[in-house]
């Protein structure tokens, strides 16, 4: 098992910074980390142990900075299962942002539609979760400096921000929608019939990341705030096949509005 107190002084910078906001950015919203002010860069190759993603368009840096007068760190660049990055490493990045006081995360990423409601383009607040890939980042021996053994999961997406920023969003005229995220390991896209399973299970959006860094924020006692924007409806909900370059054209276009909402909730 990794041991992070041996990483503390290759984070010094950022503990010393000491960011009240973690921000982890996926696919298609990580040139969000460039609006910070009086950034640093942090890169990962710089921390012994940290693992490196090789997902396109990730740059694997951390980036410390003010925005809207809050101190914010960003993770330019997030981990995945399905790249071969073992479920514990998946927990690192939001326990360094413990180590350095941050108390609020806010997670994005792109997912499939698995409501028949939803259209490609939509946001959506996760009010909670479904973990169907079987990992959990917690397995192996508990950090007991950071939580409990057995860390509960219920109102693991902070209920009060959640209705804030519907709020919020109705008043800047963003339609947002929140539903139940479900999370699978990638990196192939589900079945037609797994796609009808995780609707029967009451799931709203699917992807393959987010679950893991949420556990791991509500067991060192950080907030969560997940926000997914749907970049394609699932296999089978339409009757055409699923490509990886529609989810990142979709997330180019709906850039905006998601930016949008993060400044809003940062600023707020
Ligand atoms: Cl349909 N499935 C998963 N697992 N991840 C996705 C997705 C679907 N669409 C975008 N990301």
């Amino acid at each position: 098992m990794f041991n992070i107190t041996e990483m503390k002084p290759c984070i010094q910078k950022i503990i010393s910074f000491g960011p009240d906001i973690g921000l982890i950015l996926g696919s298609g919203l990580g040139a969000y980390g460039e609006k910070l002010e009086n950034a640093e860069y942090i890169e990962y190759k710089n921390i012994p142990g940290f693992p490196v993603s090789h997902v396109e368009g990730h740059k694997n840096r951390f980036i410390i900075g003010t925005l809207y007068g809050k101190k914010v760190i960003a993770m330019q660049g997030r981990f995945h299962y399905y790249e071969g990055i073992e479920p514990h490493l998946l927990a690192l990045p939001v326990r360094i942002m413990k180590m350095a006081g941050v108390r609020t995360v806010i997670l994005t990423n792109a997912a499939g539609g698995l409501n028949p409601d939803f259209v490609p383009g939509d946001l959506m607040v996760i009010t909670d979760h479904i973990n169907l890939s079987g990992i959990n980042p917690l397995i192996g021996g508990n950090e007991d400096a950071f939580g409990p053994r057995f860390p509960d999961m219920t109102k693991a997406y902070h209920p009060e921000y959640c209705e804030k920023i519907i709020k919020e969003a109705e008043e800047m005229g963003i339609r947002l929608r929140q539903g139940i995220y479900v999370m699978n390991t990638g990196p192939s896209y589900e079945t037609p019939a797994e796609i009808r399973m995780m609707r029967l299970l009451g799931g709203d959006a699917v992807g393959m990341s987010t679950v893991p860094e949420v556990v791991a924020a509500r067991h060192c006692g950080i907030h969560v705030i997940g926000i997914s924007c749907i970049t394609n409806m699932a296999p089978g909900i339409l009757d055409q096949p699923l490509c990886h370059d529609e989810v990142i054209e979709t997330a180019e276009k709906v850039k905006h509005k998601f930016e949008c909402i993060l400044d809003r909730i940062i600023g707020n």
